[in-house]
């Protein structure tokens, strides 16, 4: 298609907009169809950017530069016109500044390339809760990763037809092509200094520049469906959350759903497609990483997927951690910088299985397979924040109402990190309001899917939004405070604060995690019903003795009783954290309902 057949005026003007600043060879409009994905793929294979894969069937492999392999937080920015919209957690630049900036860069910075524009939903096209965006962008492979991770195509402009909202989203890798020059097979991206992921809330529209990379280029997900989208939440009186979405079915054959928050990169995607170990239950995915929320006309909050596919982390799927992850690779997936193996397969490290003969790493060198499963850091085959790109509907337990445009109704919230003490594997929150103290002093280990010096120390990440909120993350903590008002208690979900990351004094994991976390999703799914199971502590509503079904579980009493007991000494530190370190920096903006909270928290265990 081309820009004569868009016929919104808003959508065909901003295209010609972007087409005389970027200067590209050529406009296409995308249609979203398996021809048009085929051949986009086959030309990226040609100039040496892609390798398909022998193994698997239309599958590729990708090499990025070694300066685009994950989100860059630092050269994110929300540029909402106040500086204290933006709030003390994500990075403010004036607007205007930066757009003279940025237009500066994207002058003429399409040269050599073509300009796609990519039609596309979040969320079943037509749903009531899905949103639509326009994304242009001079890279392939971003068509080809959308086309997996959202709805792209016609159907989105029908949907739109000639005045329909949309969120302009702008995308260049941002390295331009002299007369004759080409990419030669090598990742196309700016420096790092150039690199720019921006936001304008105000007019709800996104502007990315240098960086080919998943949450960087492919717009739709960190970039719209979390910032962008929190702003609308806020605004409308719902919620855009870094949530997977699972469905618990019990041996007697009720359902739940319940969703979970953990920041990039600590299980969601596995927690999402759990298979249990414990008999009778039953585990299937909705989403994996995001969640939009709204409430139904009975009163309980209803959850859509907005996406169309899992963007997942690589290193450490096998078929003991992932096995539906594993099948739902098997055919029509990306791979990005993963290690090959002769016989044209993928391989990583947590594969499950050792590599033979010689592998290509993820930097395109021959090295011969590492004698285990495991190499050295630095000297990874597959980078620590390899991905791969699957359709939602190749994974064997998505369940059956996973693009019901209704949502589901949530009956819990889990909140999360790799927190290797204090925090012990499960405890739920009295009510609201503390389970909302309980989502704002969520802190993390550092992972590789941000480029970052803080790798591996602890950092305060509430609701596993820091990266991903919009706006003032004070008034999100107010926003969800207001939202326990909506509704009566007993519809709102109940929640709960889970850490699969224990570690004993030489730094081993205390809990199994992966399948076995379903004995946690047990106790949960009967607090849900109200239960007998708990006791009352100091921090909240913990297991009974012997209310975790421990039938099986290589784990020892001692190390049970100290994962599912209240750590004083712990919390009294943590307490103290929060008090000097988190919680004054959001100023006026916190809500006096959290300093309450941590009073209480604090009271409670100057009891114990
Ligand atoms: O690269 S993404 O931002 O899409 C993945 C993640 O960090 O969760
Ligand atoms: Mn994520």
């Amino acid at each position: 298609m081309t820009i004569n057949d868009i016929k919104h005026p808003k959508i065909k003007a901003w295209v010609e907009e972007v087409a005389k600043m970027c200067e590209p060879d050529n406009v296409y409009v995308c249609d979203g169809s398996k021809a048009e994905y085929d051949k986009l793929m086959q030309e990226m294979i040609k100039s040496g950017l892609a390798t398909p894969l022998k193994k698997r069937p239309n599958s590729v492999l990708f090499r990025s530069q070694p300066s685009d392999v994950a989100r860059v937080e630092g050269r994110t920015y929300i540029a909402s016109t106040k500086e204290e919209n933006a709030g003390p957690t994500n990075h403010w630049i004036d607007p205007n500044e930066l757009k003279a900036t940025m237009k500066g860069l994207y002058k003429g910075c399409m040269h050599g390339r073509t300009m796609y524009v990519i039609p596309f939903s979040m969320g079943p096209v037509g749903s009531k809760i899905a949103k639509n965006g326009i994304e242009i962008t001079d890279s392939a492979y971003v068509v080809c990763n959308m086309d997996i991770m959202t709805r792209v195509g016609t159907a989105v402009l029908d949907v739109l037809g000639t005045n329909g909202e949309f969120v302009p989203c702008l995308h260049s890798v941002g390295k331009p092509l002299a007369k004759g020059e080409s990419d030669n097979g090598d990742w196309p991206c700016a420096d790092m200094e150039h690199k720019y992921i921006s936001h304008f809330p105000e007019e709800r529209t996104i502007w990315s520049y240098g960086s080919g990379y998943g949450g960087n280029a492919l717009l739709g997900k960190k970039c719209f469906a979390l910032r962008i989208a929190s702003v609308l939440a806020r605004d409308e009186g719902w919620l855009a959350e870094h949530m997977l979405i699972l469905k618990l079915t019990s041996p007697s054959g009720e359902v739940k759903y319940v969703t979970g928050a953990f920041p990039s990169a600590c299980g969601k995607t596995n927690l999402a497609m759990l298979i249990p170990t414990i008999p009778g239950w039953k585990v299937e995915t909705i989403g994996d990483d995001i969640a939009w929320m709204k409430f139904g006309d009975d009163g309980r909050l209803y959850a859509i997927n907005p996406e169309n596919g899992f963007f997942g982390v690589a290193p450490g799927t096998s078929n003991d951690s992932n096995k539906n992850a594993m099948e739902s690779i098997k055919e029509n997936t990306i791979f990005t910088n993963c290690g090959l193996t002769e016989d044209g397969d993928i391989w990583w490290e947590g594969i499950g299985y050792p590599a033979k003969g010689e592998l290509v790493d993820w930097h395109g060198n021959k090295k011969p397979a590492p004698a285990k499963d495991k190499s050295p850091k630095g000297e990874e085959i597959a980078h620590p924040n390899a991905r791969f790109t699957a359709p939602a509907h190749q994974c064997p337990c998505i369940a059956s109402e996973w693009e019901d445009p209704k949502g589901v109704p949530i009956s819990a919230f889990l909140f999360g990190g790799r927190r290797p003490s204090t925090i012990p594997l499960v405890h739920q929150s009295r009510d609201w309001n503390h389970g909302v103290f309980l989502g704002s002093i969520v802190g993390s280990e550092v992972t590789a899917a941000v480029i970052s010096d803080q790798v591996g120390q602890v950092r305060r990440d509430p609701f596993a939004m820091l990266p991903f909120c919009g706006y003032n993350m004070g008034d999100y903590f107010q926003h969800w405070i207001n939202l326990g008002k909506k509704t009566t208690a007993d519809k709102l979900p109940k929640i709960f604060y889970v850490n699969w990351f224990r570690k004993d004094a030489d730094g081993n994991f205390m809990w199994p995690g992966y399948g076995d976390n379903s004995r946690v999703l047990a106790w949960i799914f009967d607090r849900c019903d109200n239960k007998d199971n708990f006791v009352e502590t100091a921090i909240g509503y913990m297991p009974k003795d012997g209310a975790i079904n421990t039938t099986g579980l290589d784990v020892s009493a001692d190390a049970m009783k100290a994962i599912t007991s209240v750590d004083k000494e712990g919390w009294l530190k943590e307490i103290k954290d929060i008090r000097e370190n988190h919680y004054p920096k959001f100023g006026k903006h916190l809500p006096k309902e959290l300093s309450a909270e941590l009073d209480k928290l604090e009271a409670n265990l100057k009891k114990m």
